[in-house]
């Protein structure tokens, strides 16, 4: 076999302290790129053209394919005969099954073992910790950020990566987050050894040779990811699922571009491309580039009037970003369509000054419990077909099943961790424009959490930085499908907690900076769709009904007047002002209600949560925004 030239390049030399994995002497180099010619001259090319690839994707794969020792490389093209090709085999394997009352829709489950997101086994490498973490107070553990040395992460890959992938075949998928081409759109190539994985990422995100097409003149982040169980496995595998649940193992390098994943084979762990990726590496990008990557969901509203307003809204996981997002107006004439459920990246027209917004991912990675034709018709349509379902549950008749889908609530299906794949391009509602490189113009951003007291339906905040505190002191109630257990009220800034790519208060900094003379700045709102009256009932119906508040927020970018009452923590609307025609029993004046002694407390927990955990990092304009908004709330 011949080698490109680019391929013998030597390396710049091992800066001190980095992984020895990548960073490999110009001697050591030489060496290696021998054994590496050797051996991937002995190593079967099971599909695809290794000389066809860009020099730099063949230097990535050589030299992960000397590490890993696959027993075999298939490069993927994303085409439907090799999904096709890839569903049959894992099919006879009975890893997947059909679900026979669909068309193309299969089942699988995992071993129990390996959940779908890890965050304490996540982990950010830089070589300055405060690159990473914030200073936080003295003996106060970091909770947004999680931080490893590079001498660390070194000694965590060569125990775990050596050899991992033996007598297993080493998938390279080319991929795309947006358009492939498009200004905000990256490229990514992923290195896997499950099969579940290359099925997914081609839902999830644009697989296509096309990604090598554009890659001459940009880079494109590195994704390492292995079940880590080589062959002979020596235990017992569970459902068919390899996966090596006690060394997991997720860690990013940013300045390297680089994503490590060892030991588990589901969602954000595995499908490097989504939380991994466009959010913990693409926000590193993003702060160098002057963008933004976050965790909101994208959504064209269009008035009876006809006209359309994009909104861009960031809620904790398991919050309904994809209820929201797919929503069907209960208002007549009203119409939602879709751009994205899960992450937007956001970036300013130099042209007009607006916030234009993509959305990087190509499918749904939702949650299936509470998924129904009552909660979110337009996901059930989505996923009819095409879709691959993980630990959910099977009906005789070939149908999936879980907790929520009908009205009838059934406990045996229940699994925290069940979700599925879709393509994005069958929701029914789906925008038109969702692939527009160019991406749709922001006019509001809605911050939310789930929120049993104290916090009104709506609010908008009085500033643009206003709105970056409201964010920062995000919280939500938490639910069963976190690691974290029990129905507490956490803190989940900007809803970016388990993916924050790099130190918080260089984040809100970035925020701050993106405020320029010429830019259209969105306007930022917050809202709780879950607050309960004093017997634990829900106060707002939700789901359909939340297109009154959107009615609203329209109503204030539209500059209507006499609608808005100021209170402490920002405008709510007057009682007349929500449109609530053929809605009953609504509550209002508990629901717009904001109660002193709530937001007094409050504004004391925020306060030692901003200093205990964001400490000297917390940008003055914040912890002036903090200030007033407590001056405000002790004056009410
Ligand atoms: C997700 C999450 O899977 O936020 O989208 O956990
Ligand atoms: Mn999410």
């Amino acid at each position: 076999m011949s080698v490109d030239p680019n391929l013998l390049t030597p390396f710049k030399k091992t800066p001190a302290g980095e992984s020895s994995l990548r960073e490999i002497s110009a001697d050591a180099y030489y060496v290696i790129n021998e054994v590496v010619v050797k051996r991937l001259g002995h190593l079967p090319i099971y599909k695809g053209d290794f000389h066809l690839l860009p020099p730099k994707v063949q230097r990535f794969v050589a030299e992960k394919a000397e590490l890993m020792r696959p027993r075999g490389i298939y490069i993927c093209d994303g085409t439907e005969h090799e999904s096709e090709e890839i569903v049959d085999k894992l099919v006879e394997r009975g890893m997947l099954s059909p679900l026979k009352a669909y068309h193309n829709n299969y089942i699988c489950r995992t071993d129990p073992k390996d959940v779908a997101r890890v965050e304490s086994k996540t982990w950010m490498v830089t070589n300055d910790k405060y690159d990473t973490v914030c200073r936080t107070a003295e003996g106060v553990e970091p909770l947004m950020g999680h931080w490893m040395s590079p001498n660390d992460l070194s000694t965590e890959l060569d125990s775990r990566f050596p050899g991992c992938m033996a007598g297993r075949i080493m998938y390279v998928i080319p991929f795309s987050m947006g358009p492939v081409g498009g200004p905000l759109s990256k490229i990514g190539v992923q290195l896997t050894d499950s099969n579940y994985v290359v099925l997914s990422m081609r839902i999830m995100t644009r697989v296509t040779h096309e990604v090598f097409d554009v890659l001459g003149n940009s880079d494109f982040t590195r994704c390492i990811h292995s079940v880590g169980l080589p062959r002979p496995v020596k235990q017992r595998v569970i459902n068919h699922w390899p996966c090596n649940p006690d060394r997991v193992l997720i860690a990013h390098r940013p300045p390297e571009r680089e994503i490590w994943s060892f030991g588990s084979g589901y969602g954000g762990n595995s499908l490097l491309g989504k939380k991994c990726f466009a959010l913990r590496i693409a926000s590193n990008i993003a702060k160098d580039e002057g963008w933004m990557a976050e965790h909101m969901l994208i959504m064209g509203v269009t008035r009876p009037c006809g006209q359309e307003h994009f909104i861009a809204a960031a809620f904790p996981s398991a919050c309904g970003k994809t209820n929201l997002a797919m929503l069907e107006p209960t208002l007549p004439g009203w119409k939602v369509r879709c751009v994205g459920d899960d992450i937007a990246w956001m970036k300013f027209s130099k042209e007009d000054g607006r916030l234009y917004a993509i959305n990087p991912e190509a499918g749904f990675f939702g949650v299936a419990p509470g998924t129904s034709k009552k909660t979110n018709p337009m996901a059930v349509a989505t996923f009819q077909a095409n879709s691959i379902f993980t630990n959910v549950a099977e009906t005789a008749d070939g149908e999936y099943y879980w907790e929520g889908l009908e009205d009838e609530v059934k406990d045996k299906s229940y699994h925290p961790n069940s979700r599925f794949a879709a393509p994005a391009r069958q929701c029914p509602i789906i925008h038109p424009k969702w692939e527009d490189p160019q991406g749709v113009p922001i006019d509001a951003i809605i911050f939310g959490g789930r929120r049993p007291a104290g916090v009104p339906l709506v609010f908008e905040t009085n500033s643009w930085l206003h709105g970056i505190y409201t964010g920062a002191c995000l919280k939500s109630e938490t639910t069963a499908a976190a690691e974290h257990k029990g129905k507490s009220v956490m803190h989940d800034p900007m809803a970016m907690r388990p993916f924050m790519g790099y130190n918080f208060g260089k984040y809100l900094q970035h925020w701050i900076d993106l405020e320029q003379p010429g830019r259209i700045m969105p306007k930022i709102y917050h809202v709780n769709w879950f607050r309960k009256s004093a017997e634990g009932k829900f106060l707002w119906p939700g789901y359909g009904e939340n297109i009154r508040v959107i009615d609203w927020i329209i109503k204030r970018l539209d500059g209507v007047e006499g609608i808005g009452k100021e209170t402490a923590i920002g405008t709510v609307p007057t009682p007349e002002s929500l449109n609530l025609d053929g809605l009953d029993g609504v509550k209002l004046d508990e629901l717009m209600s904001v109660p002193k002694e709530y937001w007094a407390e409050d504004a004391v927990e925020v306060k030692n949560f901003l200093t205990t955990q964001v400490g000297e990092d917390l940008p003055a304009p914040i912890r002036n925004e903090m200030e007033q908004q407590e001056k405000r709330i002790n004056d009410m």
